[in-house]
C-alpha cells in the first residue's frame, strides 16, 4: 500500500510538523498553555490529518517511534519558549500503545532534563480507552508519569465508558470534555445539565476541566457559568504552525 510505504518512511523524511492550539484561562483569558496536534506533510498529496493516518500509525506498531518524535519536538518547542520569555505547557496526545510501551518513562524522564523543562508544563492527555485492556497496567503507568510530575489529562472525556466508575481511581490532574458535549450546550438543557454535573464532579475530585471545541461566546459564557476552568476552541484560535502560534503567543492581552 502507498499510504503504509509512505508513512514509514515520513519519520526519517522528517515529514511530520506540530500545530499548536492556545487555551485560555476562563477566569481572566491568559493562555495556560498549547495542545501539539500532528500533521502529515505528505510530498503530492497536501497536510493530512492525524485521524487519517494515526490509526494506522497504531496498526503498523508505528505509533511509538511517532510519538516519541511528538514528546520531544513537543519539549523542544517548550525550551525554545521558554527562551524567549515565553512559558507556555505543551499537552501531547498520548495513543495507549505509548503509555503501555516500557520505554515510555525513562525516555520522559530523559526528555524533561535534556530540555530542564519544568515536569508539569509537560501536559499528557490520554483517552479512556487505554482502560479497555489492563485498567491496572494503564493506572500503573499514570501513575509513573505522575511521579515524574507531569500533567495528565483524560481527553474525550464522557465518550468512553466507565468514564464515572474509574475517574476517582485515576492518577490524572484534569478532564477534557468533548466536544461533541459542547456543541449541544446552548441547545439541549439536558445537555447542560449533564455538563454542569460533569464539571462538579470533577471538581469535587480535585480535577480540572477543559472545555473542547468551544466555538461561539455563548458556549463560553454557559462554560463560565458552570465554573468550567480553562476553554479551547476555534472561538480562540484553530490549530496553529509554530510560527503563527508564537505570535499569537506573544501579543499583548
Ligand atoms: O488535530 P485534529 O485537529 O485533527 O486531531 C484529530 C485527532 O488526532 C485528535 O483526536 C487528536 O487527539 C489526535 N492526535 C493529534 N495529534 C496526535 C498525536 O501526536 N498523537 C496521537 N496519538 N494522537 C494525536
Ligand atoms: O485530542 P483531541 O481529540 O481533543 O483533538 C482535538 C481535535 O479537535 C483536533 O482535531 C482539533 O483540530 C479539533 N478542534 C479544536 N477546536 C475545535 C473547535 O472549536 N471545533 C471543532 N469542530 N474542532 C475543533
Ligand atoms: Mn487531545
Ligand atoms: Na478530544
Amino acid at each position: 500500500l502507498d499510504l503504509e510505504h509512505d508513512l514509514r518512511a515520513a519519520l526519517t523524511a522528517q515529514q511530520f510538523e506540530l500545530y499548536y492550539q492556545p487555551k485560555v484561562a476562563a477566569s481572566d483569558g491568559r493562555i495556560t498553555g498549547v495542545e501539539a496536534l500532528i500533521r502529515w506533510n505528505r510530498p503530492d498529496h497536501g497536510l493530512i490529518p492525524p485521524d487519517r493516518f494515526i490509526p494506522l500509525a497504531e496498526q503498523l506498531g508505528l505509533i511509538v517511534e511517532m510519538g516519541d518524535w511528538v514528546i520531544e519536538q513537543a519539549c523542544r518547542q517548550m525550551a525554545a519558549w521558554a527562551s524567549e520569555g515565553m512559558l507556555v505547557s505543551i499537552a501531547v496526545n498520548l495513543s495507549p500503545a505509548q503509555l503501555s510501551h516500557p520505554s515510555l518513562i525513562d525516555r520522559v524522564a530523559t526528555l524533561i532534563k535534556a530540555y530542564s523543562i519544568r515536569p508539569g508544563m509537560l501536559h499528557m492527555e490520554v483517552t479512556e480507552s487505554m482502560m479497555l485492556n489492563d485498567p491496572e497496567e494503564a493506572i500503573k503507568h499514570l501513575q509513573a508519569l505522575r511521579d515524574l510530575g507531569v500533567t495528565l489529562s483524560i481527553d474525550d472525556f464522557g465518550t468512553g465508558y466507565s468514564s464515572m466508575a474509574y475517574l476517582k481511581r485515576l492518577p490524572v490532574n484534569k478532564i477534557k470534555l468533548d466536544r461533541s458535549f459542547i456543541q449541544q450546550i446552548a441547545s439541549d438543557p439536558r445537555e447542560a445539565d449533564l455538563c454542569a454535573g460533569i464539571i462538579a464532579l470533577a471538581h469535587k475530585l480535585g480535577l480540572g476541566v477543559v472545555a473542547e471545541g468551544v466555538e461561539t461566546q455563548e458556549q463560553q459564557q454557559i462554560l463560565t457559568g458552570m465554573e468550567c476552568d480553562v476553554f479551547q476552541g476555534y472561538l480562540f484560535s484553530k490549530p496553529m504552525q509554530v510560527a503563527a502560534a508564537t505570535e499569537y503567543l506573544s501579543a499583548p492581552r
